[in-house]
């Protein structure tokens, strides 16, 4: 049987984006499009349609089975008659959409994991209601990777989290996708605020391995033919993943063919111990992923440097002629620290063996953070966003293999992140195109925004009406744009203050 695809045909007509999804920044940057004179910036903008098509596919959803009659939950009890957990082992046994009504008045406190093991779309309707536990577990666990609605209802673990106080493996939401699953699996969140796990606020995973599929780049597994659709409206996603080394608010690990298609609007990801969100594909397939009027900010500091410094060697970095230091030399791997998985230890190496450069450091993580591997692309649009104070990149975006990156930042704050703003790569066989229009980019540690092409493939970064200063030394830090492959390279700056300065290598820079 042929891969399952969402078909797009019927979208690509945005002559009227209203009609199609109702998303309000769709008319905007159409209001935007009209308002420019500067014909390059028409022309990536021009680029931008495919993304609006993206996030207008992804925001489109519905159900497409009849449900049976909903199941009222009337009793906030753990277990018995009236109580979700009694509601989703009924559910469990219908071949079509369920619909849970909580109709209580109060939260629901329950001390073990509820687990949903129906194959079939399952929806919960609450009304503000917050459903937790004391203990370190996972609350909702869709065993089967079925599709998940969920509605006015928040999920409260224990809190208190932190690498002196770590937890086990307890998420709020755990959809463990089946390995001979396919089509699209949807996981929709609509009013929904979760906070106060251990580990991931929401892992999504299409691998076969869970736990251990690593990043998209580095990642292995395999999974199912499945593509995965996430889409979030006025979610909050607060102080999760402080308890464990790598937790991220959200985590998508997509393997084997199939998309991811992530949308987010009127959302915050923030103070999570690892990424506010990292989407993780690898394999064939593409990441469609849009984020707007959302925050990514104070992510990424579980490996905290006042408790873990001190466990750093002395020498914890060098750099050496070749022939001068020994590989043997370099300080061992940190053990006996309250989470050694927070030092990472890089040596490279010269072809005749000895050390080139070595460094131990700590590892920190980003506000959004995306990785393409193998065949596919990468389309992102960030509009109406801020992304502040992560303890890493601010946005860190990475395509890798065969295929391009295509991004769009509109009217988007990045500033105080600990390292670059943005940090977007294309490796290999593929292109980098980016508009880039008002961003402010300030006061972060590295670049305000960093664009390299490597390999093969053309770069074509425009920046209009954009501010940058007061990055990393301030020498040429505001945005570096840099061609590390063969391929035309053109960087377009138009009616912006870009007052750290630009460093472009093997680009063709056009101020305006
Ligand atoms: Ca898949
Ligand atoms: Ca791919
Ligand atoms: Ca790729
Ligand atoms: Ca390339």
């Amino acid at each position: 049987m042929p891969r399952t695809r969402l078909n797009l045909a019927p979208y690509l007509d945005l002559h009227c984006c209203k009609s199609i999804a109702n998303q309000d920044y769709q008319c905007s940057l159409a209001r935007y499009r009209h308002g420019i004179e500067e014909p390059n910036v028409k022309h990536a903008l021009n680029g931008l349609s495919t993304l609006a098509l993206a996030a207008a596919m992804t925001a489109f959803s519905g159900f497409s089975v009849a449900a049976d009659v909903p199941i009222l939950v009337t009793s906030a009890e753990d277990s018995g008659d009236g109580t979700l957990r009694a509601a989703l082992e009924t559910a469990a046994k219908s071949d079509s959409l369920t619909q849970i009504l909580i109709a209580t008045d109060g939260d629901i406190e329950v001390g073990s994991t509820l687990t949903y093991a129906g194959k079939a779309p399952l929806a919960i309707h609450g009304k503000g209601q917050t459903l937790k536990t004391k203990a370190d577990t996972t609350l909702l666990n869709i065993s089967q990777g079925a599709d998940l609605t969920l509605i006015e209802l928040n999920l409260e673990g224990p809190g208190n989290f932190s690498i002196e106080n770590q937890g086990g493996t307890g998420k709020a939401i755990f959809v463990d996708v089946r390995d001979d699953q396919t089509g699209v699996v949807s996981f929709i969140l609509d009013d929904v605020d979760i906070s106060g796990f251990a580990d991931y606020g929401v892992l999504i995973s299409d691998c076969d391995i869970v736990e251990n599929c690593g990043a998209g780049s580095g990642g292995t597994g395999n999974g199912s033919d499945a593509s995965i659709l996430v889409r979030l409206n006025d979610v909050k996603i607060d102080d999760v993943g402080n308890g464990h080394f790598d937790a991220d608010g959200l985590r998508v690990d997509e393997r084997g063919p199939g998309d991811i298609f992530f949308y987010a609007k009127d959302s915050a990801f923030t103070n999570a111990g690892a990424d506010g969100i990292e989407l993780d594909e690898g394999q064939e397939g593409s990441i469609f992923a849009t984020a707007v009027e959302t925050r990514f900010d104070d992510n990424g500091d579980y490996c905290d440097p006042e408790v873990l410094k001190s466990f750093l060697p002395s020498d914890a970095e060098g750099a050496f002629e070749d022939g001068e230091f020994k590989e043997a030399d370099v300080p061992p791997p940190v053990t006996g620290s309250p989470d050694d998985g927070c030092f990472e230890r890089n040596v490279e190496l010269y072809e005749s063996g000895s050390v080139k450069e070595y460094k131990i450091s700590l590892d920190f993580d980003d506000g959004f953070d995306i990785d393409e591997a193998g065949p596919g692309d990468l389309w992102a649009l960030i509009v109406d966003s801020f992304i502040k104070g992560n303890d890493d990149e601010g946005l860190d975006f990475i395509e890798e293999d065969e295929g391009n990156l295509t991004l769009g930042i509109w009217n988007v704050e990045a500033t105080n992140n600990t390292d670059d703003g943005l940090k977007i790569v294309e490796r290999e066989e593929g292109n980098l195109s980016a508009l880039v229009a008002k961003l402010t980019a300030k006061d972060n540690g590295g670049y305000g925004a960093d664009f390299r092409q490597i390999d093969e493939g053309t770069l074509t970064v425009t920046v209009d009406k954009s501010r940058t200063s007061g990055n990393d030394d301030g020498e040429e830090t505001g945005l570096r744009v840099d061609q590390r492959g063969t391929g035309e390279a053109t960087l377009r700056v138009s009616d912006s203050d870009i007052e750290d300065g630009i460093s472009a290598k093997n680009v063709k820079v056009v101020e305006e």
